[in-house]
């Protein structure tokens, strides 16, 4: 039946007369902030009185071509989407600020670094690189870390990843190897994947790819949180200072949470039950006060190093080790504020590694030089025109001042008869002028040589940092390593391309190889492949590139899951709340219903998370707390049981009370030294204690022999 068109209310006659909404410019843009009464609108501001029914001619008849408003309404529907990134379409952002910790003018002019204390707004986008934008976040991937500097002499973008180290060398090979990561074109699957033959195909065929490949099976691919994982400016940068003297430098984040990362297990799984649990992680952090953190880290050095160093400090493929080179740490980055509108700003927001400012310069990495040239076209292509950078997430915070005009959205119109340069203009009309000395100079190198399409013979190492990477990892370490290999080759549908990558691990290191030819069932190990250079054999292990052996020994910033039947012990409850809190971390309570609990006391516990809804894959800890008769209601619900199991196979602490002993019989787990009895005298803070070490780690050792 027809719905008559509706009469205007008297509410909406009344907001007639009042004065049009307040318009607030944050970061994201206008965002409107809309009156409680405000009455619905065009986009050319003509009031709606039906926003339900299409106009037509009679009750059943056809729909008008004049009906504006469904004709606007649909037109700007359609056109609601912009092309996602072509890599790193994945990601998430959020607000900050950096802080220099002491001013760094013996080494850099670059403003940001002049004042110890000052702080310089910023914008963070963490992302995964080869799944579309709606993929999930727990793929075993490479994160984007990329930062955007509000400095007050222009945006400088350090657009680097949670990895030292990149696949290829040279930026001609970069569609290559992002063709092959991405679902493949006939079928187009797997999303957001390695695991398939392109890939592997790709880069067995790459060598230099092998250095980095050893991080992305490694555990640094899986991080709990983007929180708790590393930054890296990847490519060797310069730092010029006021007297025009260059150094070589390199970036790091450093957590001060701490690194962290999960399982593969636990990474498949999450996927399913929180497809989004990275950007959720991250804003619920931010809103709960317990802002992120990372120190930025540098690493400096000048040409005599360079031309030390074991290898070529521009080739991508290749870090600097801290123990050779320290990281001096040299400030503070702190995430403190959520978006006000996901598109507006973490859409939007356009990274190019060409924006630096005077103090900071490049370097000849053949891979920064092409970056430098691909991030700007991209943008172009995103946002649909050259004035991406008024949108308010990508304009300078400073005073800015240009004679480039006019183009698609323009939004920052000038105002006066000038828009060329030179000028004899005077006084206001004159318009802004170049300033030679506090303007950007490029660093002068002296460059030379014939022009040819070559890649440098001091590139030619590909294994020998890769066999250092392996050795400096802990056993789990490089078992988690082996098991990633043989996950992603056992999905390969074509031998030879498996048996040529196994012949590649073998100039990493033989164990390594062995393990993954024994899992994925090789009757022999093939060959070595010839490496372009012979791997080194003498180079020192770095303890700083292991995650386990940096532990941090906290538990802040961490999640426990509370799994809680009726009839719970309310001091329990208290008491881990307490010791919770005390160690810096949350509680999520997970009960049969999303009502909750009754405890003892009669008290209804709210949950936060329906039994199922809540599997222990996305705590870092768990807590059981029930009765012997609320654990054997709980046993009968197979969530319960899993909940337990998954814990303890993820080697996660397990906190309980004596009543859930059913439970953990008909999960089939045996209690060892990583279950706290939190009803006991002081269990409950002891059990906060032991979490700082994140996981009982005996448990994931696998037996000997
Ligand atoms: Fe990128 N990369 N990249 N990349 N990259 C992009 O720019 C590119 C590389 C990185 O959160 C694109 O805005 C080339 C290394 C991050 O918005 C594109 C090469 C590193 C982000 C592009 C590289 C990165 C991007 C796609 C080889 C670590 C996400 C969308 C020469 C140091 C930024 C976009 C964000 C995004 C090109 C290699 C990091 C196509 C050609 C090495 C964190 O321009």
């Amino acid at each position: 039946m027809a719905t008559k068109p509706r009469a205007v209310s008297k509410r909406a006659a009344k907001s007639r007369q009042k004065t049009p909404p307040d318009t607030k410019i944050g970061n994201g843009g206008e965002t409107h902030q809309l009156a409680t009464d405000t009455v619905l609108t065009t986009q050319q501001g003509t009031p709606v009185a039906d926003d339900q029914n299409t106009l037509r001619l009679g009750e059943r008849g056809p729909a008008l071509l004049e009906d504006f408003h469904f004709r606007e309404k649909i037109f700007h529907f359609d056109h609601e989407r912009i092309p996602e990134r072509v890599v790193h379409a994945r990601g998430y952002g959020a607000h900050g600020y950096f802080e220099t910790y002491r001013p760094l003018t013996e080494l850099t002019r670059a403003d940001v670094f002049a004042r110890g204390g000052e702080r310089t707004p910023a914008f963070v986008r963490f992302s995964t690189v080869a799944g579309s934008k709606g993929s999930f976040d727990l793929a075993r991937d490479v994160r984007g870390f990329a930062v955007k500097l509000y400095t007050q002499e222009g945006n400088w973008d350090l657009v680097g990843n949670n990895i030292p180290v990149f696949f290829i060398q040279d930026p001609i090979k970069f569609p290559d190897m992002v063709h092959a990561v991405k679902p493949e074109p006939d079928r187009a699957f797997p999303q957001a994947q390695s695991a398939h033959d392109n890939f592997w195909d790709f880069v067995s065929l790459m060598p230099e790819s092998t250095h980095m490949l050893m991080w992305v099976m490694s555990d640094r691919a899986i991080p709990r949180s983007f929180r708790f994982m590393e930054g890296f400016g990847v490519h060797t940068f310069r730092f010029v200072n006021a007297k025009g003297k260059s150094r070589f430098v390199k970036f790091h984040w450093k957590p001060e949470a701490g690194m962290q990362s999960v399982l593969w297990d636990e990474a498949v799984k999450i996927n399913g039950a929180d497809p989004d649990f990275h950007r959720r992680d991250l804003w619920d952090a931010i809103g709960q006060g317990d802002f992120p953190s990372w120190e930025l880290g540098i690493q400096v050095f000048d040409d005599d190093f360079a031309d030390r160093f074991d290898f070529d400090i521009l080739d991508p493929t290749k870090i600097i080790p801290e123990e050779i080179v320290p990281v001096e740490r040299v400030g503070r980055l702190v995430l403190d504020r959520v978006v006000d509108n996901f598109f507006a700003e973490t859409e939007q927001v356009a990274f190019c590694t060409q924006n630096i400012v005077p103090g900071i310069d490049f370097t000849n990495d053949p891979l920064l030089q092409g970056r430098n040239f691909s991030y700007l076209d991209t943008q172009l292509k995103r946002l649909g025109s050259p004035n991406f950078t008024h949108i308010p997430i990508n304009a300078p915070k400073c005073p800015f001042a240009s004679f480039q005009q006019d183009g698609h959205m323009a939004m920052r119109n000038p105002v006066g008869r000038v828009n060329y340069e030179p000028n004899s203009w005077e006084g206001a009309d004159r318009g802004p002028r170049e300033d030679p000395v506090r303007g950007f100079t490029s660093y002068a190198a002296e460059e030379g040589g014939a022009k040819r399409r070559l890649r440098p013979s001091s590139f030619a190492d590909h294994y020998s940092q890769a066999r250092q990477f392996y050795r400096s990892q802990q056993p789990l370490e490089q078992q988690h390593i082996i098991e990633a290999f043989t996950f992603e080759l056992s999905k390969v549908e074509t031998p030879a391309i498996r048996e040529r990558m196994v012949a590649n691990l073998r100039n990493v290191d033989e164990d390594l190889a062995r393990g993954v030819a024994d899992g994925l069932g090789l009757p022999q190990l093939p060959a070595p492949s010839a490496p372009a250079v012979e791997p080194r054999d003498d180079l020192a292990a770095s303890p700083a590139l292991s995650i386990l052996a940096n532990a941090p020994d906290s538990f802040a910033g961490r999640k426990i899951g509370l799994l809680v039947a009726d009839g719970a012990s309310a001091a329990a409850v208290a008491a881990v709340q307490r010791a919770a809190k005390a160690e810096g971390a949350v509680v999520e309570v997970i009960a049969a219903t999303i009502t909750g609990a009754t405890l003892d006391d009669g008290q209804l516990l709210p949950a936060d998370q329906k039994l199922g809804g809540g599997p222990s894959v996305l705590y870092d800890a768990v807590v059981v707390l029930a009765t012997e008769p609320g654990a054997e209601l709980l046993a009968t619900q197979p969530p319960a049981k899993e909940f337990v199991t998954h814990a303890h196979v993820h080697g996660k602490f397990v906190g309980y009370t004596p009543g859930a002993a059913p439970l953990f019989d008909a999960a089939g787990v045996v209690p060892d030294d990583g279950y706290v009895d939190v009803q006991r005298r002081g269990g409950a803070k002891q059990f906060g204690a032991v979490c700082r070490s994140l996981r009982h780690w005996p448990r994931l050792v696998p037996p000997t022999g």
